[in-house]
């Protein structure tokens, strides 16, 4: 990633010959800052094949969280092109769609997922045109010239559920980047003597940006892991390693659930290592007041809450110092402009009034890739319009629910109710279907598949997960089967949503 100028080129400050601090520590090693700089550097080679610049080709990656994994996120970065993270834990039609919708040429993969998956992943790239590679085979011997990269240069798509049957690719520059993690090093405190596990997915901000970025960008340590791990990470917690903790509220829930089972000393030896914890963040859906409370009283730290959205980066936050509200996500970062607005357009400035909410600033994102219509839709006089409401209590943000029926938060991640339906609707015994998120203690919100089923025709949840499996992500897959005799519809033929969650 660039710096404001054109002429210096500086990937992240603390990625540098001689910086002998950890950067990196997975299960298979350490990589201090020198080592990960040079390896960047290597695969950024590597992917130029002795070309200047990489002139924003897409490259995928389809690597669990690692060292590899970082490695090939910033080479791509430092040699021009944009980075296309997928979900390793993506069906093949999902893969498919996001190759081809940001035209990716180059996929840099594991290859040591099971040998159907390479198998199905090789034939995919061969329909598609696409060179497969692995890292190994990437990385060049030595590093040649690298280009410099401007700040208003694409630098990565990543793929989000909306209204949309399909996912859209956000596209974000390395100005979007930079701003997106400066504001949060600064919010949040960060130093190099921090020190923060990675669990999350690697196809999305959560673990792309808050994490790893920020981590790597103030010379603090990533703990990486290829998956979330409750014992592996509980272990390390223990054992007093992190400052800082940063998760999703499910995880914070499965942590309770977890300490719940255990012994009064184990729990209490888990407990007091995160009560010495710097920071603990929640965030990517609503923390209940109710987890909030028990995380509390559990480890005595006080969960600081923040609002994100992909396109936006981080938007609005709980203070670092400061009360940090429960049921509320807090006030606008700095650098981050933030605005409810009324269903005429216009800006609400008074309290205890809902109204949609609106972001402008270096942080937003430049376009959702190929897709100008859409892009030109979700902006109105330069704002970014989320789609989410929310109100302002004494000053701080409340998020209330979003304006469409259609987007469910499952354990964090953003699902798209009608690109479910429209998969489900291939089964050959549906006859029609609705899917919504139902409120759920554990996943904020569960995936229910209401369904008619054609005439004679019977069907069973554990029948329609094993169908679900080679079509959709495993946390797509519904959790709940309703069959009902008809669907709940208005005078206009539209599904009643609403109905089926009374239900
Ligand atoms: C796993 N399962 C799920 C989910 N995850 N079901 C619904 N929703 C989910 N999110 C299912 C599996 O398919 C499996 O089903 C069963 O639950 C147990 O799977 P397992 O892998 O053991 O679960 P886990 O490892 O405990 O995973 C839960 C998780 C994971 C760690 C909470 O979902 C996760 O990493 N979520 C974070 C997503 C994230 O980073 N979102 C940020 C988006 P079965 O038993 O039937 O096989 S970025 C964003 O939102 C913005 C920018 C922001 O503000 O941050
Ligand atoms: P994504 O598109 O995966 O980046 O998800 C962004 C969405 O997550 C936002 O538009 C919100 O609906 C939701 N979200 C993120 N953080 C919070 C939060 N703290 N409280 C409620 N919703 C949140």
């Amino acid at each position: 990633m660039s710096s404001g100028s054109h002429t210096e080129q500086r990937v992240f400050p603390a990625l540098s010959i001689g910086n002998t601090a950890v950067a990196l520590q997975t299960t298979a090693g350490e990589w201090t800052y020198s080592d990960l700089h040079e390896r960047v550097n290597k695969m950024a080679s590597g992917l130029l094949e002795g070309k200047t610049d990489l002139k924003e080709e897409r490259i995928a990656l389809l690597i669990p969280g690692g060292v590899d994994y970082v490695t090939t996120l910033l080479g791509i970065w430092r040699a021009g092109g944009i980075a296309v993270p997928l979900n390793v834990a993506g069906a093949l039609p999902e893969l498919e769609h996001a190759l081809t919708c940001a035209q990716v040429t180059r996929l840099v993969a594991c290859l040591s997922l099971d040998t159907d998956q390479i198998v199905a992943l090789h034939i995919l790239c061969q329909a598609l045109k696409i060179e497969l590679l692995t890292v190994a085979e990437t990385l060049a011997d030595g590093v040649g010239k690298l280009p410099v990269i401007a700040p208003e240069r694409r630098a990565m798509i990543l793929f989000t559920s909306g209204t949309t049957n399909k996912p859209k690719g956000v596209v974000s520059t390395h100005r979007n980047i930079r701003a997106q993690v400066t504001t949060l090093l600064e919010a949040w405190g960060w130093q190099a003597k921090d020190s923060i596990p990675l669990f999350l997915p690697l196809h999305h901000i959560h673990g792309i940006i808050n994490i790893l970025c920020c981590g790597l960008w103030t010379g603090a340590r990533v703990a990486i892991f290829p998956r979330f791990d409750m014992d592996q990470v509980m272990t390390q917690v223990r054992l007093r390693k992190y400052t800082l903790f940063m998760a999703v509220p499910t995880i914070y829930v499965k942590i309770i659930q977890y300490l719940e089972a255990l012994d009064a000393g184990k729990r209490e030896a888990i407990t007091s290592a995160f009560k010495i914890m710097r920071l603990n963040v929640s965030g990517s859906a609503a923390c209940p007041v109710k987890l909030f409370n028990q995380w509390k009283a559990l480890t005595g730290q006080t969960l600081l809450e923040r609002y994100g959205m992909t396109e936006i980066g981080m938007g609005i936050s709980n203070p670092y110092l400061g009360e940090r509200r429960a049921g509320a996500v807090g006030v606008p970062l700095k650098g981050v402009e933030v605005a409810l607005f009324d269903d005429a357009g216009a800006v609400i400035a008074q309290d205890d009034v809902p109204g949609e909410i609106r972001v402008r600033g270096d942080t937003v994102f430049l376009e959702y890739w190929n897709n100008p219509a859409a892009t030109a839709e979700s902006f109105v006089d330069g704002w970014f319009c989320t789609g989410d409401v929310a109100v302002r209590e004494k000053g701080y943000y409340r998020i209330m629910g979003r304006s469409s029926v259609d987007i469910i938060k499952s354990g964090g991640y953003k699902l798209s109710a009608l690109e479910i339906e429209g998969t489900l609707l291939t089964h050959e015994k549906i006859a029609e279907c609705a899917v919504a998120g139902i409120d759920d203690d554990t996943w904020g919100e569960a995936v229910t598949a209401f369904v008619v089923l054609k005439p004679g025709q019977s069907l069973t949840l554990p029948e329609l997960k094993a169908w679900c499996e080679s079509r959709m992500s495993p946390y797509k897959i519904p959790k709940t089967l309703r069959v009902l005799d008809a669907m709940p519809r208005n005078a206009m033929g539209k599904v009643i949503k609403p109905d089926l969650k009374r239900l």
